[in-house]
């Protein structure tokens, strides 16, 4: 048994895109930068920062609308401006556990791109803009890149029940980086690419 109330009567909510949150909201998962420390290749540019503070990289809220036979979510994220040496902050990124479940995420403030990688290593990025909508088919892991100077705000629809499976990418790491060189994001290898 979950522990969500059924919604078996049609319900709204209501969002503020440029707050990237939504009322009523129960569900809150805040990230910051120590709770992200496996993802960001400059390990010694991250020490270096938390020794001085632990922001909120990123907040995700979400609705799950579960009656007795669906479990449709709506969730938003907001990943804050900011980057740990040169590399962007971004989300932690999963695969989803149930292999048949796909998601659409949908952009709508700020800029970036949507980093995507297959079980047999195809990469993918997606360029983002406010507007810009992205299937993300099943079997594919997914994260969010914010390369812009305000927050980066994208809404996600998508079965309650897929899953979370944060570490198969954990281990491996996606295939490409985003860093800024120039003022400009460049994609490069990962150099701590280990093979799945
Ligand atoms: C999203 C993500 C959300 C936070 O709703 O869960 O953006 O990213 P991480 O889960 O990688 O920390 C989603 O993809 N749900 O399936
Ligand atoms: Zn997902």
């Amino acid at each position: 048994m979950h522990p969500y109330n059924l919604y078996t009567i049609p319900v709204s909510l209501q969002v503020n895109f440029d707050l990237g949150n939504f009322e009523p909201c129960s569900e809150l998962i805040v990230r910051n930068l120590s709770d992200l420390s496996s993802i960001f290749n400059d390990q010694q540019a991250l020490q270096d920062l938390l020794v001085v503070e632990n922001p909120v990289v990123y907040e995700f809220r979400y609705a799950p609308f579960v009656t007795p036979v669906s479990d449709m979510t709506f969730g938003i994220t907001r990943i804050n401006p900011g980057k740990v040496g040169n590399e962007y902050y971004m989300t932690k990124g999963h695969f989803h556990e149930h292999p048949d479940q796909p998601e659409i995420y949908t952009c709508v403030r700020g800029c970036g791109y949507l980093l995507l990688e297959n079980h047999a290593g195809e990469f993918k990025a997606e360029q983002w803009q406010p507007g810009t909508v992205t299937h993300i088919p099943p079997g594919w892991a997914h994260r969010a890149v914010n390369t812009g100077d305000g927050p980066l705000i994208f809404l996600a629809f998508y079965h309650l029940s897929a899953g979370h499976d944060y570490g198969t990418i954990e281990k491996t790491g996606f295939a490409s980086l985003l860093i800024e060189q120039e003022d400009k994001p460049v994609f490069i290898s990962n150099p701590a690419r280990k093979s799945g």
